[in-house]
This record gives C-alpha cells, sequence and structure tokens, in this order.
C-alpha cells in the first residue's frame, strides 16, 4: 500500500525484526509489559512524535482494551480496530449474548443475562437439564468457567466461578447455559466498513486446542458442509451488521455433533489465525482493516474458500513436558518453501527468544488443492524447519499429522484431553 510504519518496542525486543523492518521504530520501555506494550501514554507518544496517522493493535495487549481505543479517538489517531463501545458491547459476554440472540444469531439455551443468585441457577439448571456451564461475563479463554454436572455440585461451582471471575476481572458476573458435549469450535471471519455493511469469509476450524490455546487451525473445516458454511456465513453477517461492526473481527460458533451452531463469543480484532483464511480466498484481510479504518467500504460479496489451509503454531515450548516455556538462542534456523509454504515470523539464526511474552515464535501456514494435500505438504514443510538450541511445538505437530482420527478429520475440542505427548521428541527421523 506503500503505507509508511513505525514500530514500537520493549527493550526485551530491541533485536526483533520488526523493529529492523519498520520505516522508524520508537523505544516504549522496559521488558514489563505495564512499563511498554500496555503502557497507553508511551504508546500514544510514540505516536505523536512520529505523527503516525493510525495504529494498528496486532492482535495481543492492547488490540480489544476500549481505553486505548477511546484515547486514540480523543487525539486524533485512528485506531485499526473496533469502537470503544464495541469492544465494551461484546467483551462482556452476556451483553454480546444477548444482542447476538436479539439480532436472531442461535444461541445456546441458558440464562436470560447474569444470574441473580444461586437458587435462580439452580432452578434454571432443572429446567434446563444438566450438564450446564457457568461463564464469567468477564471471562475468555477459560477463566471463570465450571461445569456442573449435577444438582449437588452447583453451590461449589458458583462460589469457585464467582471469585475465580471476581479475582481475574474484577467483576464476578456469571451466566448459565447447557453444556455442549465434544463441541466443534468453528469461527467465521467477518469484516464491516463505515456504512454498516458486512461480509464473511467462512469459517476456521480451531477445535485443536490445549487448556484453551490453540495450536492448529484449518480451512474449511472436515465437518462443516457447503449449507452450513452458508447459514452459518448469513448468521454471522446478521450479527455483525446488527452492531454495524466496523472493521475486521471473528464470531466464534459452538458446532454440536449434530451441526447445530451457536453463537459463543465475538473477537473484535484480528487474529492470529487469519493467514489461513488468506490463504484460501485470496482476501489481504489486514490491507482491507486499514482500506476500512480510512473510510473505504468494503465489496459486499461474500468469500467462500478456493483452497485449503491449515496453520501449525510453532511455539518455543517443550511438548513432552507439559509445553513448559523454552526460550533461548536460535542457533541455526532454516525455514521451508516453496508452493503452498507460508512462514510469518520475527525470528531469524542468531535471535533470543526473551522469556518476557508469549512463546509463539513462528506460524507455518500451508494451502493446497485437498485437505490430504495440505497434510502431506506441511509433514514436508515441518520436517524441513529446522530450529536448533530451544524446543519446539514442531515434533507434537507431525505426531499430529501421523494421528489416523485428526487425517481423518474426526476430532472435537476434546481431541487433545486424550492425545499421547509423552513419545514426542525433539530428535526428528
Ligand atoms: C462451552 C462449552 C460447552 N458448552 N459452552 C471455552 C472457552 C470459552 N470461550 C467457552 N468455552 C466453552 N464453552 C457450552 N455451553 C465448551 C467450551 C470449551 C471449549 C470451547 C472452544 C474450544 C475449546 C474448548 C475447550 C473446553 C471447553
Amino acid at each position: 500500500m506503500g503505507v509508511k510504519t513505525v514500530a514500537v518496542y520493549s527493550t526485551a525486543d530491541k533485536d526483533s525484526l520488526h523493529v529492523r523492518f519498520a520505516d522508524e521504530a520508537v523505544c516504549i520501555g522496559a521488558p514489563p509489559s505495564k512499563d511498554s506494550y500496555l503502557n497507553i501514554p508511551r504508546i500514544i507518544a510514540a505516536a505523536e512524535i512520529t505523527n503516525a496517522d493510525a495504529i494498528h493493535p496486532g492482535y495481543g495487549f492492547l488490540s480489544e482494551n476500549a481505553e486505548f481505543s477511546r484515547i486514540c479517538e480523543e487525539y486524533n489517531i485512528k485506531f485499526i480496530g473496533a469502537s470503544p463501545e464495541m469492544i465494551n458491547q461484546m467483551g462482556d459476554k452476556a451483553t454480546a449474548k444477548a444482542t447476538m440472540e436479539a439480532a436472531g444469531v442461535p444461541t445456546i439455551p441458558g440464562s436470560k443475562g447474569l444470574l441473580k443468585s444461586v437458587e435462580e441457577g439452580l432452578v434454571l439448571a432443572e429446567e434446563i437439564g444438566y450438564p450446564i456451564i457457568l461463564k464469567a461475563t468477564a471471562g475468555g479463554g477459560g477463566r471463570g468457567m465450571r461445569i456442573v454436572k449435577e444438582p449437588a455440585g452447583f453451590k461449589k461451582a458458583w462460589d469457585d466461578a464467582r471469585q475465580e471471575s471476581a479475582a481475574a476481572f474484577g467483576n464476578a458476573g456469571l451466566y448459565l447455559e447447557k453444556f455442549v458435549e465434544e463441541p466443534r469450535h468453528i469461527e467465521i471471519q467477518i469484516i464491516g466498513d463505515s456504512t454498516g455493511k458486512a461480509c464473511h469469509l467462512s469459517e476456521r476450524d480451531c477445535s485443536i486446542q490445549r487448556r484453551h490455546q490453540k495450536l492448529v487451525e484449518e480451512t474449511p473445516s472436515p465437518f462443516i458442509t457447503d449449507e452450513l458454511r452458508e447459514k452459518m456465513g448469513k448468521a454471522a453477517i446478521k450479527g455483525a451488521e446488527a452492531i454495524s461492526y466496523e472493521g475486521a473481527g471473528t464470531i466464534e460458533f459452538l458446532v454440536d455433533k449434530n451441526r447445530n451452531f451457536y453463537f459463543m463469543e465475538m473477537n473484535t480484532r484480528i487474529q492470529v489465525e487469519h493467514p489461513i483464511t488468506e490463504e484460501v480466498t485470496d482476501f489481504d484481510l489486514i490491507k482491507e482493516q486499514i482500506k476500512v479504518a480510512a473510510g473505504e467500504p468494503i465489496s459486499g460479496k461474500n468469500y467462500f474458500p478456493k483452497l485449503y489451509a491449515m496453520e501449525c503454531r510453532i511455539n518455543a515450548e517443550d511438548p513432552s513436558n507439559g509445553f513448559r516455556p523454552s526460550p533461548g538462542k536460535i542457533v541455526n534456523l532454516h525455514l521451508p518453501g516453496g508452493k503452498g509454504v507460508r512462514i510469518d515470523s520475527h525470528v531469524y539464526a542468531g535471535y533470543v527468544i526473551p522469556p518476557n511474552y508469549d512463546s509463539m515464535i513462528a506460524k507455518l501456514i500451508v494451502s493446497a488443492q485437498s485437505r490430504q494435500e495440505v497434510i502431506v505438504r506441511m509433514k514436508r514443510a515441518l520436517a524441513e524447519f529446522v530450529i536448533d538450541g530451544i524446543k519446539t511445538t514442531i515434533p507434537f505437530h507431525l505426531a499430529l499429522l501421523d494421528d489416523p482420527e485428526f487425517v481423518a478429520g474426526n476430532f472435537t475440542t476434546k481431541f487433545l484431553d486424550t492425545f499421547d505427548f509423552s513419545s514426542i521428541s525433539q530428535e526428528k527421523s
């Protein structure tokens, strides 16, 4: 697009590639996030001294922070993300659910908004039928969530969930839902413009997660039929247009074994796994985010997968040791390449992975004409990927891609609960 860039960085990231490759770079502080990447005054100051027109917040840190979005507005810097009101509305999960339900998007049977008391919860759970799940309205990522299998366990689950959400989010509010057994996590990518029009870019299957951390994502989902894709896409657009959503966003759904789908949450940011959608639709999501932020309208059509794509998250973690972080120096690096192989990364040979932040060091994204070919190409790329000096999730991915059930597309969010991680070795064949 020819747009000049300014990178901000903490002292821990002074040797990161985004710093080298940006047109300008501004150090905003010390390694602890609160002193740098979460420090709003310092980021605004960096934008002001470099005369930046806009801030792209990426997918962590302040990307869904209503206060930051508001302050950008106040300082006349375009925040390439959601408005403060939208972040607040979708960030409160009970409000988000009520909003989507009112818009006609299917939701999981449960409480109308927050539960007022344990007694109200017990009566409702009896009506809906066990198992049920209690969820923190301020939650996400599984925190402040409790599954309740029978009335006897309700009171303790209620107390524990309230306690946990009060401590983690400063908000003890809970809502209740029927518990969906062995669901798939399917999300629909959407983008809306300033006229209130939205389009969808089909789904990503994110069911392969461990402790609410996604490890592999793919599109199209092996579980989703053309008919269901059409229906879920329409529902996602209905939800996005009901709130006049502007920018890129994701509507997360749970899909049960009978292929019923239910709204779960909305993410008001670009996500880690967005490249697989780019590879199968030929739609540059970041470019379109910037265009929408500049006031341009979207084309209005929807995008369906023309290829198959999968992303393996390469983390500096030891999969045979509980995915324990493995920071340190990358002493040797070889990146695979060739047709249908994309790597998004900030690392290079000699780079020292700091212990301060997320352990994801690369995304390996493979695309091909069929899911089978994606798997073969991904195994080849993983085998050629050399990262010496640290432990990585590469051996886990190789083991997963040899699992007959995964290869057959038979998996739910429970898949990794029973996966054997013990025999995974960093030594390759
Ligand atoms: C659920 C559920 C089953 N039934 N809600 C997990 C994180 C949060 N975003 C919502 N989550 C779930 N909500 C009902 N009514 C199961 C999960 C869940 C899950 C969802 C997606 C991906 C992985 C998961 C792992 C465990 C539980």
